[in-house]
């Protein structure tokens, strides 16, 4: 079944973006007017795909990233406690706007970032990174199977990227693109038909898909037209500012 989220919340774009958190501090920081471009093309393609957008005011210079502040699964909203103390204040005004719209349940102990939870149909993958740790995953599980979830976990700490979404996406529900050389593949092989992101394109094994169109990010021509033979129209838009602090497409919204 396609993923055809009618509502969403998205974050604007602060102005202290440039002070993000990045992997590489030796990097180029993010431009704030640059990125605000891009976030405003990236509204706009959620709701030319008929998803029914809030923007919400920003807050730290990582807020723009809501995904990791809350995961929503069978019309719940799990509001969860990100790894980095830096972000967690982002999280009240996120879980907020979700209490208005829908029945909530809190991680109340442990940590977990909405980058490290993949959903598809009953199963949820959740990577053990450097900011989803071991406590946020079993308490995560004990409020998620109630629910009917199965939870996979799957060690993202030696992958070489910051979250499990940073190198796998679900195309549909068997379908998964996968970054080459980062996650153990095996994990997706009993779920899905794995597709193998080349590794000098391993930023694009990010994507997101509603409906049959998939946002893909700029500049990865190989993984597009891979996309576009598995019967998807890729569209490609620029995420260069979003990348240099680690995000990338699913990183920017929440969608049901
Ligand atoms: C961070 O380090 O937390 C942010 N600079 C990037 C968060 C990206 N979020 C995501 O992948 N879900």
């Amino acid at each position: 079944m396609a993923f055809s989220p009618t509502c969403g919340l998205v974050r604007m774009v602060p102005s202290t973006f440039s002070r993000a958190i990045v992997m590489d501090t030796a990097g180029e920081r993010p431009k704030v007017e640059a990125a605000t471009r891009q976030h405003q093309e990236y509204v706009a393609h959620l709701r030319a795909a008929g998803v029914a957008i809030r923007v919400l005011e920003s807050g730290g210079p990582d807020s723009c990233f809501v995904e990791d502040q809350a995961l929503i699964f069978g019309g719940v909203a799990i509001l969860l406690r990100v790894g980095h103390p830096q972000r967690r204040d982002e999280g009240e005004l996120v879980h907020q706007a979700l209490r208005e719209v829908m029945p909530t349940l809190s991680l109340p102990e442990g940590t977990v970032d909405g980058g490290d939870v993949l959903s598809v149909r009953q199963t949820l993958f959740v990577g053990r990174s450097s900011r989803t740790n071991e406590l946020g995953i079993r308490t995560l599980r004990a409020l998620v199977e109630p629910l009917g979830a199965e939870v996979v976990e799957v060690p993202v700490e030696f992958a070489g990227v910051l979250h499990l979404k940073s190198a796998a996406s679900f195309l549909d529900e068997t379908t998964v693109l996968v970054a080459e050389q980062t996650l153990d593949r095996r994990v997706f092989e009993r779920h899905a038909n794995v597709v193998v992101v080349p590794r000098e394109e391993n930023y694009a094994a990010n994507t997101l898909t509603i409906g049959s169109r998939t946002l893909v990010p700029a500049g990865y021509p190989r993984t597009a037209s891979k996309i576009e033979a598995l019967g998807f129209e890729p569209v490609v838009l620029p995420m260069s500012e979003f990348q240099k602090a680690d995000g990338a497409l699913t990183c920017l919204s929440l969608l049901w």
